[in-house]
């Protein structure tokens, strides 16, 4: 056999990046950022690039496996493909003839190939399937959808034409897209300015022209203060506000108390750097982008944070602009008709959802749900019971607070199956773990890419599984035939492509020669003019009329955040460029490179405390603690700690990554408990944490 590139999709994390992969005598040797895609340009990060390490390494489940034990035992049962689907297909069965389909729960990640797992889900005639949102970017997807009446979805964050952009609790270039480092770093090399806000002095605010560090949790006082500037010195856009914003003298009225010099205390941040900021932003207007946040779960009033960061872009007129918040068309706007849905292969399932989004939270979206919120119903069974649960790709226990707690209402489970391609928490604890291909070794259902110029985009197959794993649609179909989905019971993928482009023009040859296919020839900037807002106004609302009928204002004054007792802190946690959440830390080549997470700590506080760089310190909240290298730096604000997500696992299946570094969410007390009402995302960092010299 000879050489030849496949294109296809990267799976080391969940943004999905287009890549071409060098395959020669059937195995994949090297793999590069798809050099047809624009905005990738070959460009890959370090985990996309260290694909190859993990299709390699045999630390992954490699057969079906079907408990033996105690749940978490891990003794496990090899099984064949047809006793662990007969096995996973009968439970659910029989959960679904005693109980009914809504006792079924699937979680998953989301993202663009979602359509297959949403149609699994409701062909079993359920309507819990809930993403991994409600502990991510829920907080600023309801932001939107409250202002906009659309998703962020809709919108591109538009950097290569962006004259100023803010990035507030966002870390582009190691929390990251690789199509968004280099459109911003196109962005800056053109002369866009970039301010940071953060807590800590990360890459990103290395490459700033202003660098706030901010004071944790106190980002919605600093927003208010900037609209407070840009309202009092007449520094917005009168003829945007006029046209598109419903509520302004509310707004007016919100912002009064919140002057520069009313909020230096509270954010730490200079009044007259407040100032300075407003009116740079006015000079970039409307080119400019004040970014709402990624991951958004952390703060009670997060919601507020990403509503106020969206209304000042709103103020300078940068929604639907050129170099702002620009909106992506969707292919029906192009005149192109759109990918047909595997969910329209069944009914819609009439039944309330189990987290009580869409009747008990009627402002929330019923998409995604409220994961946190389905687990419970799990634990009280109210609403009702929820007796299976299929955690795809998914890792809640080592995604969520308090996992003993969440195991706790496992235990209400007839049957827990994992479907994953890495060693998790979760897949410990499974009943059944059908086992995924890595990523380079399956295809993917079809799916749209947004953007200016929107194209679908396949994953393609670079080479054939190394063990006894399967692609997601063969796990899918395989469920599907036994559980009398015929209609998703597909025998090859192109089977499933034909179904989704019918009627597009497109077939699923028209993919080889790029991994996917454009809907436009040029970048369409959709723009505002006729646009008519699903919002009751059909305006921007700064009081969303949806949430007002909840009784939940949707921004309310601003509520000061305590400051820590001595010796405690407040956790501050995120990503670095070297690993994917947890799925990454056992990987030989980026566990050689990053074995450990450290705790940044400021240095003038170490001091006082008697703790030099690298060493040992015991960081501690309720029954947990653990023991973890310090980093000291001056660059971070004295209040807070900040560690990366993903660390001190604790599997015997992971032997490089078993016991090394602290995992952040065994730190948060309460935390399933901890919520933005208005927002529906997760509070991760309402937390003090102790840390104490060893
Ligand atoms: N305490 C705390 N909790 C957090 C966070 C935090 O910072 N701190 N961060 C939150 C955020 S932003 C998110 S998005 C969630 C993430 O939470 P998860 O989505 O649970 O995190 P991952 O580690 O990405 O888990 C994905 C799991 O899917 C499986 N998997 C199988 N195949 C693939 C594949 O091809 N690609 C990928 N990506 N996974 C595969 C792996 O088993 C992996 O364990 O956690 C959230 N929870
Ligand atoms: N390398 C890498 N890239 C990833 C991922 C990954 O796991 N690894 N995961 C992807 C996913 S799922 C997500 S959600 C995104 C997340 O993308 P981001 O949201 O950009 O990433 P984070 O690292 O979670 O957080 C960004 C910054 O928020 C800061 N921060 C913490 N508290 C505060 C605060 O109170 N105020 C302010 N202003 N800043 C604060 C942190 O110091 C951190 O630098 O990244 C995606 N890209
Ligand atoms: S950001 Fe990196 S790991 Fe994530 S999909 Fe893109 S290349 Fe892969
Ligand atoms: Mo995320």
């Amino acid at each position: 056999m000879s050489g030849k590139v496949v294109y296809s999709v990267c799976g080391m994390c969940s943004v999905r990046c287009p890549i071409q992969v060098d395959v020669e005598n059937g195995a994949c040797q090297f793999i590069q950022g798809n050099r047809q895609a624009a905005g990738i340009r070959g460009a890959l990060c370090a985990r996309g690039a260290s694909g190859i390490a993990m299709l390699r390494d045999d630390e992954r489940p490699q057969f079906p496996m079907i408990r033996k034990g105690e749940r978490g035992e891990g003794k496990w049962q090899k099984a064949t493909w047809d006793e662990a689907l007969d096995y996973a297909a009968q439970k659910l069965e029989a959960v679904r003839s005693a109980h009914g389909g809504r006792a079924i729960l699937l979680s998953d990640r989301g993202g663009p190939f979602a359509d297959l797992t949403q149609a699994l889900i409701r062909g079993l005639g359920s309507p819990n399937y809930c993403s991994n949102d409600s502990t991510c970017s829920v907080n600023m997807q309801h932001a939107a959808l409250s202002l906009f009446g659309f998703g962020e979805e809709r919108l591109t964050y538009d950097y290569k034409s962006a004259k100023h952009v803010v990035l507030q609790t966002r870390n582009v270039f190691e929390s990251i897209d690789v199509r968004e480092c280099n459109d911003l770093m196109d962005g800056l090399q053109g002369g866009c300015k970039l301010t940071v806000i953060d807590v800590r002095a990360t890459v990103t605010a290395g490459k700033a022209d202003r660098f706030l560090m901010i004071r944790p949790g106190t980002d919605y006082a600093l927003n208010l203060a900037i609209m407070h500037v840009l309202i009092k010195r007449e520094l917005y856009n009168k003829a945007f506000v006029h046209d598109w914003v419903h509520g302004f003298d509310e707004l007016i009225n919100l912002v009064e108390p919140y002057s520069p010099e009313a909020v230096e205390a509270e954010t730490g941040i200079a009044a007259a750097e407040i100032v300075a900021l407003a009116e740079d932003l006015a000079s970039a207007a409307p080119a400019v982008i004040w970014h709402p946040g990624w991951m958004t779960s952390r703060y009670n009033d997060s919601f507020y944070v990403s509503r106020s960061a969206f209304l000042i872009n709103a103020l300078l007129g940068s929604i639907g602009a050129k170099g702002g918040l620009a909106l992506a068309p969707d292919p029906a706007d192009l005149g192109r008709k759109g990918l047909n849905k595997l969910s329209d292969l069944f009914l819609a399932v009439d039944e309330k959802r189990a987290d009580g989004v869409g009747w008990k939270y009627p402002q929330f979206e019923g998409g995604p749900g409220l994961l946190h919120l389905a687990y419970q119903a799990m634990e009280t069974a109210d609403p009702y019971a929820l007796k299976a649960y299929i955690a795809w790709q998914h890792d809640p226990l080592g995604a969520h607070p308090e996992p003993g707690k969440l195991q706790q209402a496992f235990a209400n489970l007839d049957l827990l199956v994992c479907v994953t391609s890495s060693w998790s928490a979760t897949a410990w604890q499974a009943d059944v773990i059908l086992p995924l291909s890595s990523y380079l070794e399956r295809e993917s259902i079809v799916a749209l890419q947004r953007g200016l110029k929107p194209s679908f985009f396949v994953r393609q197959r670079c080479q054939e599984p190394r063990f006894d794993t399967k692609a997601d649609w063969e796990i899918a179909s395989g469920l599907a035939a036994r559980l009398g989905l015929k209609a998703l019971a597909y025998q090859t993928p192109e089977d499933i492509w034909n179904y989704q482009l019918e009627g597009t023009g497109y077939r699923p040859e028209s993919f080889e020669e790029k991994g996917f296919v454009e809907l436009a020839n040029q970048p369409l900037y959709a723009g505002m003019a006729g646009l008519k807002l699903a919002t009751p106004s059909g305006k921007i609302e700064v009081a969303s009329e949806k949430w007002r009928r909840e009784g939940i204002p949707s921004m309310g004054p601003y509520a000061a955040k305590p400051v820590p007792p001595n010796g405690f802190f407040r956790l501050t946690i995120g990503r670095c460029s070297l690993h994917s959440q947890g799925h990454t830390v056992n990987n030989p080549r980026l566990h050689a490179q990053m074995p450990e997470n450290l705790l940044w700590l400021n240095q003038a506080v170490a001091s006082r405390m008697g703790i030099e760089d690298g060493d040992r310190v015991v960081i501690a909240s309720g029954a947990h603690s653990g023991k973890i290298k310090v980093r000291l730096t001056e660059f971070i604000h004295p209040e807070a700690v900040f560690m990366v997500h993903g660390f001190g696992r604790e599997l015997p299946v992971e032997s490089r990554a078993k016991g090394q570094g602290v995992a952040d969410n065994l730190l948060m007390e309460g935390g399933l408990e901890k919520w933005d009402r208005a927002g529906g995302g997760l509070s991760l960092q309402e937390q003090f944490v102790e840390v104490r010299k060893v």
